[in-house]
Formats: C-alpha cells, structure tokens, sequence
C-alpha cells in the first residue's frame, strides 16, 4: 500500500516537472521556494507551505500562497514536499513552476488545520467582542442599523497580496463611502487583526491613522481597527471561517472579508483576494436601496 502510494508520490513529482519552460515569462521578481504544503484552502484558493528562508526576502515562515495555475491546488495536499518560483510583482505575488512529491501513506489522514464549517448568508451574527484601536470593547451587535465591513488582516504581514492588499482596499471602499453622507452614515469598516500580541491598540492606532490617509486628524468614527484577547479573536476568526496560526514572528492566514447587514445578518463572505472594492460597494448600496 505504501509503495503504492509512494509511486504515485513519484508519478506526480514527474508530471510536476514537466512545466512548459517556454512559455515568455511574466515580469516580476522571481525566488526559489522550498518546503512543505501545510494545508489546502480550496475555497480560498490558497496552498499554505512552511518554507525555508528565502535569501533576501524572508525568513523561513509558514504562510499562504496562491498559485498561478490554480488547477494545481486539486494535485496538492499536506505533508507534500514543494519546489516552486514565488513570483513577486508589485501588489501581487504567486507561485509557478511548482514541482512537488508525496511520500506520507494517506494525505487525508493528515491532522492539518480542520476548515472551520462557514456561516452562510441569512445567519445571525453572534454577538462577538474585540477591542478597538483605543483599547476600548466593542461588539459586533453594537453595529446594527448599519452594514457592517470586516476583514482580517495584522500589521506586519509581508505579502504585498494578503494584508497590505486588503487594507488598501478597505482605504478605498471607506474613501468612497465618505463621499456620500447617507452611505457614510450607513456603513461602517472594521479590520481585525489576528496578531494580538503584536497589534496592541497603540499599534492599530498608528496602523489605522496611516491607512485612513487622515493621520493624527482621523477618528475612526466609520473605518475601526480591532484586536481582543487571543481567545475572542480566534472566537471571531473561527466563526467567518478564517483559518490562521502563529509561526515564529509570522502569522499563517486564509483570507475573509465580510459583510452583515444592518439587521445583523450575514450577507456574504469573500474568500481569497480576487474582490473588487467596487463588488463591494455595490452590496452596500444595495443593501441601503429601498429604504
Ligand atoms: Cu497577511
């Protein structure tokens, strides 16, 4: 059973090998990465890998990735070992030339991160507490009467592509809703960080005055930033399906951006980073139409 197994370990590194090496390559930086698939978020579309350092960009951290063929994601699963090209350009960054092989018996039996079951649109939110940027408890109830846009993120993450890009997505979509009082009044932004140790409220003080674009002027009257003991936060991030641990200085992330109605209700969860902030937009205007 296990030659078997390992046989098909093999048959995959091969066919992994055989990537078109002709094709023109696309502009960016270009490092080797090596190391070990984690976990698989198929619905995030991301492969998690603990890697070795990479010479002058990081140090060896687990963290996700996306793939350039996303096709590969179905031939990946944890515990195989991976060679690939991380590709870094401007705000994205993926990997190519993936080349991989399996040597663990059964892949399914592996006791990776278990993908938290995920709410759907219509369910109550509960009423779940952080704290925020001036260290004060807030709850996820308290926003009701208007939409409420979360997501996760922590300051330090170093891919240009997971939390940097969502922040500055966020900057945009609160930009946009700041130009129309009604929307502004209807809508209010909460980025969470699942780095509590390091986010301290200070830090997401600093963190959020800087993305606001508004600096010492800003009042997190309708963009906050939150943080929470480590137990509410994993409370948080559980309930929206957001998977994350703690590697070294590093946090591994999925990614979740969501959205509950004003009545508290779910009304969608974004997984990956594909969204747009104008999809966004368009779900809060309409969820401010017909009133
Ligand atoms: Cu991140």
């Amino acid at each position: 059973m296990r030659y078997a197994a390992l046989m098909i370990g093999v048959i995959l590194a091969v066919t992994g090998l055989i990537a078109c090496r002709n094709q023109s390559r696309s502009e960016g930086k270009r490092y080797d990465l090596k190391g070990k698939v984690v976990s698989v978020d198929k619905r995030g579309r991301q492969v998690i890998i603990a890697h070795e350092a990479i010479p002058d960009l990081m140090d060896a951290m687990t963290m996700p990735f996306s793939l350039k063929d996303e096709r590969e994601l179905d031939q990946l699963a944890p515990d195989d070992d991976i060679q690939a090209t991380l590709v870094v350009a401007g705000d994205r960054s993926w990997l190519e030339d993936l080349v991989y092989s399996r040597t663990s018996p059964d892949p399914s039996s592996e006791a990776g991160p278990h993908p938290a079951a995920v709410p759907k649109p219509g369910d109550e939110v509960p009423d779940l507490s952080l704290i925020n940027q001036d260290g004060k408890t807030i709850r996820l109830h308290q926003y009701r009467g208007q939409a409420l846009l979360l997501t996760f993120i922590y300051t330090r993450c170093p891919l240009p592509d997971y939390c940097p890009l969502m922040t500055e997505r966020f900057a945009e979509i609160d930009k946009a809703l700041r130009q129309d009082p009604l929307m502004q009044a209807k809508t209010h932004l909460l980025s969470i960080s699942v780095d509590p140790e390091y986010d301290t409220p200070k830090v997401l003080r600093k963190y959020g005055a800087a993305s606001t674009g508004r600096g010492e002027e800003e009042k997190f009257d309708h963009w906050e930033f939150a943080t929470g003991s480590a137990e509410r936060v994993k409370d948080v991030a559980r309930y929206f399906g957001l998977q994350y641990f703690k590697e070294g200085n590093e946090i591994v992330h999925s990614l979740r951006t969501a959205i509950i109605a004003p009545d508290g209700k779910l009304l969608k969860i974004y997984t990956g980073n594909e969204w747009k902030p104008s999809e966004i937009l368009s779900d809060l205007r309409g969820l401010n139409k017909g009133e």
